[in-house]
């Protein structure tokens, strides 16, 4: 496939409400957008990394800035290129996954629309919609914790993620599992403990979590491991997922029996179907984690949540639970479920006046 050139899009989206987690607070999503123009088809991807580097050491200026200085013109030198070969032409760019998996997605969404495939067949998926959780930030009160819980579980909502940090932990959980009862519950600690909090985080064990997502530093996985001794609750790692062969390791020391799948921080969807492959073969499930996307985003994580191994639901939200217009036809929750896109690649595309109107800036880059 020939490339005719990429354009980067910047587009600020308002969230409905302020998403409180032990990293910061977010009120908007600055999102850049790589539309991969070819003389077949075009195609989106949309880049993860958020406006500082606090989940990450991705941000998103940054990650343009990689993207138009050093991936494209790697990507430039090739007149024939595919999905497939992408992660191997950018290897010699050191980490910037999300910048990476941003282009990547957008050559294999020009791709498999020219060829009229869904990314979900292309992926391997074994299901045509998914169940879908929902991520609740830090609260000021448990009052107004509870509330948005219900309002969560009343959208249809199959499982609820509470985001944690030290001091608002234990009673959070006991006062949604006391009200709520027999949901499927679990907690996202963004790594804001240490290895000394371990006998703290057992303190969970009694209100039978699905899992403690990413209790400490990205780096500290054999650390992991010990709290794992300590604290009977499944742990289950994000950040320190950055490859199929991370995910490999954790699993083989015994730092998480659970992982969490994002394509944007391993570098893409292929990374990301390599690395569910690779837990399935371990016996460790998989779900699909959400950076706050798009609609533009949120339809390749769908047809990625649909392969067999994702087993417990995802941080696939609708739509609405982020913004009151979504750059895409909005994404809508069905009994709790969203439907795997069926149209060629990831399915959809922005709705161009939209697109317009959340617009902030434009920059062409050709081949
Ligand atoms: O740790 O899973 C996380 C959002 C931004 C950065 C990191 C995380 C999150 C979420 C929200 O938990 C998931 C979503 O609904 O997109
Ligand atoms: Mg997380």
């Amino acid at each position: 496939m020939k490339l005719e050139g990429v354009e980067l899009r910047r587009v600020k989206m308002p969230l409905r409400g302020p998403f409180r987690t032990s990293f910061g607070v977010e009120t908007e999503r600055d999102i850049l957008f790589v539309r991969v123009v070819t003389p077949d088809a075009e195609g989106w991807g949309e880049c993860v990394a958020m406006s500082d580097p606090l989940y990450s050491s991705e941000y998103v200026d940054g990650a343009q800035e990689v993207v138009r200085r050093f991936l494209l013109p790697l990507l430039f030198e090739h007149d024939d290129i595919t999905a497939s070969r992408v992660a191997t032409i950018l290897e010699p760019i050191q980490g910037h996954r999300m910048a990476k998996a941003a282009v990547e997605t957008g050559v294999l969404d020009a791709e498999l629309k020219a060829a009229g495939r869904s990314l979900g067949s292309h992926l391997g998926a074994v299901r045509d919609r998914v169940e879908c959780g929902v991520s609740v930030g830090i609260a000021n009160s448990i009052g107004e914790l509870l509330d948005q819980v219900d309002g969560y579980l009343q959208a249809g909502y199959r499982r609820i993620k509470l985001k944690i940090e030290p001091g608002w932990d234990i009673e959070p959980v006991r006062a949604v599992r006391e009200r709520f009862g027999d949901i499927l519950l679990q907690v996202d600690a963004n790594a804001a403990y240490t290895v000394a909090d371990a006998q703290h985080l057992a303190k969970l064990d009694p209100f039978d979590l699905l899992l403690i997502e990413q209790p400490l530093h990205e780096e500290h996985v054999r650390e992991h491991a010990e709290v794992a001794e300590i604290v009977s609750t499944p742990i289950c790692l994000d950040e320190s997922i950055v490859t199929a062969r991370a995910a490999a390791e954790a699993i083989s020391i015994g730092a998480c029996s659970i992982v969490n799948i994002k394509p944007g921080r391993m570098g893409g969807y292929l990374e990301a179907r390599r690395t569910h492959d690779v837990c399935a073969a371990m016996g460790v499930p998989v779900w699909c984690g959400g950076m706050l996307e798009s609609g533009i985003g949120r339809a390749a994580n769908v047809a990625l949540a649909a392969l067999e191994n994702f087993k417990l639901p995802g941080d696939t939200s609708a739509s609405d639970r982020y913004f009151a217009t979504d750059v895409t036809e909005p994404f809508v929750l069905d009994d709790g479920y969203l439907h795997v896109p069926t149209g060629g690649g990831i399915g959809i595309a922005p709705v161009p006046e939209i697109l317009e109107e959340l617009s902030t800036s434009t920059e062409w880059i050709g081949a």
